[in-house]
């Protein structure tokens, strides 16, 4: 079937869109989860799983629960579900920094399979809320398993992440905000020494697989890999790591989709009759924390900020954005986030930009071909897109899923794409490129579902 797009695009044929996103799916499933990508990223990574079961939902809602179940195995005693869940099977050398870095094994209580000891967003009740409702039968079972698994998922960001008197959740290490190039991470990077000795001991896997010219540079993965060696060597201990550790930053998307997992729970709970207000409350609590501490009035975006130094990181990137998931933000910053979104820095409106840039395209260092420093991802796009429709703005959420559908017409099932001229870059066959794009063809008006 042909859709007429709106706007500047030509029809595309939605089947046959379809038809290749699915297939991108079936390649990278392993029988229990499902890769990112096969070659650069050959395990299983945890905010990608919740993405890639928002769109296993439509096409095969079985294999979603199991996405989201196996990467729940890998769950510390303590609640964290890791970034990574290693796949055995997977030689150690295949990825970096692998399983024999990590040493999970070595912390009291972990589960026997391999993970890494690091987070990242917690998508994962939102794709369970969504996937509970499209197992028809199989949906309470599912609900009433893994409820629990994402309380303590976010009982953990409470009682082990909170900093300040608000309690919003630090990230520890640029890698647990799933933005991990962002130029908002500079400033707080950059005061971490970077020691080129470690590559003498550790060899970069990710080159083999993308240009140079698109991931981070050597200094700031060295100080990636000081980062995660000093928490690794300190137990993973997150007083150790409130108190000491080297970066230490309060990340408004992070804390968005904490309190948009918050709401999710109170959905899932429906499910299970048990009692959803303490999730309302909480979301509440949150997003009330968001806006006292990371509302900049003077640039009409959330800011991230520096736990270390209390200071506020200036940069505009998508991850300010991000809020806009939530319900309960006061009215009057919705115009003025709308705004932003439209405005010099993302022009998310403007015929000649593909979806949202991950950074403000006036900054010098917008780079629209580098790993989160300016090119367009489509996890924070559909992100967009949900809070546009959240607050009723249908009209440019329709555009940017427009946009969505030409880029990977375009350009393929790529990890990014330039959002100046729609070249696709990073890894090809891209998981979460595949499942986002099955969520956004299945809403469309004329849709092949
Ligand atoms: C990227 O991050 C990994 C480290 O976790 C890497 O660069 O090796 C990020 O884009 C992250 O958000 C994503 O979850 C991961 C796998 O797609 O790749």
């Amino acid at each position: 079937m042909g859709l007429t797009m709106p706007g500047a695009y030509p029809p595309v044929d939605q089947q046959r869109m379809l038809r290749q996103a699915t297939k991108v799916l079936i390649n990278n499933w392993r029988g229990h989860s499902t890769v990112p990508s096969r070659g650069l990223y050959p395990h299983q990574w945890s905010w990608d799983s919740a993405f890639i079961a928002l769109g296993l939902q439509h096409c095969f809602p079985r294999r979603g629960a199991i996405e989201l179940l196996s990467l729940c195995g890998g769950q510390w005693l303590d609640g964290r579900i890791p970034h990574i869940v290693f796949n055995p099977s997977v030689p150690d050398e295949a990825y970096f920094p692998g399983p024999m870095f990590w040493r999970s094994s070595a912390q009291e209580g972990n589960p026997p399979i391999a993970t890494s000891g690091i987070i990242q967003p917690p998508v994962h009740a939102r794709a369970a809320a969504a996937l509970t409702r499209q197992l028809g039968a199989g949906g309470r079972p599912f609900a009433e398993r893994i409820y629990p698994l994402l309380v303590a998922q976010n009982r953990y960001l409470r009682e082990q992440r909170a900093v300040g008197p608000s309690g919003l959740a630090a990230v520890v290490h640029p890698w647990e905000t799933g933005l991990d190039n962002s130029p908002a991470w500079d400033a707080p990077l950059h005061a971490v020494p970077a020691d080129l000795g470690l590559f003498d001991t550790y060899t970069r896997r990710d080159l083999a697989h993308a240009g140079a010219g698109e991931r981070p540079t050597d200094e700031d993965y060295a100080r990636y890999i000081r980062l995660a060696l000093a928490y690794r060597d300190h137990g993973y201990d997150d007083d150790w790591v409130r108190a000491e550790g080297e970066f230490l930053v309060v990340d408004p998307a992070f804390n968005a989709l904490w309190a948009w997992s918050e709401l999710a729970l109170a959905e899932l709970v429906e499910h299970t009759g048990a009692d959803p207000t303490p999730h309302r409350d909480e979301a509440d609590r949150i997003t009330r924390a968001l806006v006292a501490e990371l509302w900049s009035e003077q640039h009409g975006i959330f800011l991230a900020r520096d736990a270390r130094t209390g200071q506020a990181l200036g940069e505009r990137t998508v991850a300010g954005l991000l809020p806009m998931v939530l319900p309960g933000l006061p009215n009057p910053l919705i115009p003025r986030l709308l705004s932003t979104l439209t405005g010099e820095a993302f022009r998310a409106a403007d015929e000649g930009i593909y979806g949202v840039p991950s950074f403000d395209l006036t900054d010098p260092r917008h780079d629209a071909q580098r790993y989160w420093r300016g090119p367009t991802w489509l996890n924070t796009l559909w992100l967009v897109t949900q809070g546009l429709r959240t607050h009723g703005r249908n009209e440019l959420a329709g555009k940017l899923t427009n946009d969505m559908v030409w880029l990977t017409d375009r350009s393929g099932l790529r990890e990014y794409f330039n959002p100046t001229t729609g070249s696709g870059h990073g890894t090809d066959d891209f998981s979460w490129s595949a499942a986002l794009l099955i969520d956004c063809l299945v809403g469309l008006p004329d849709s092949p579902s």
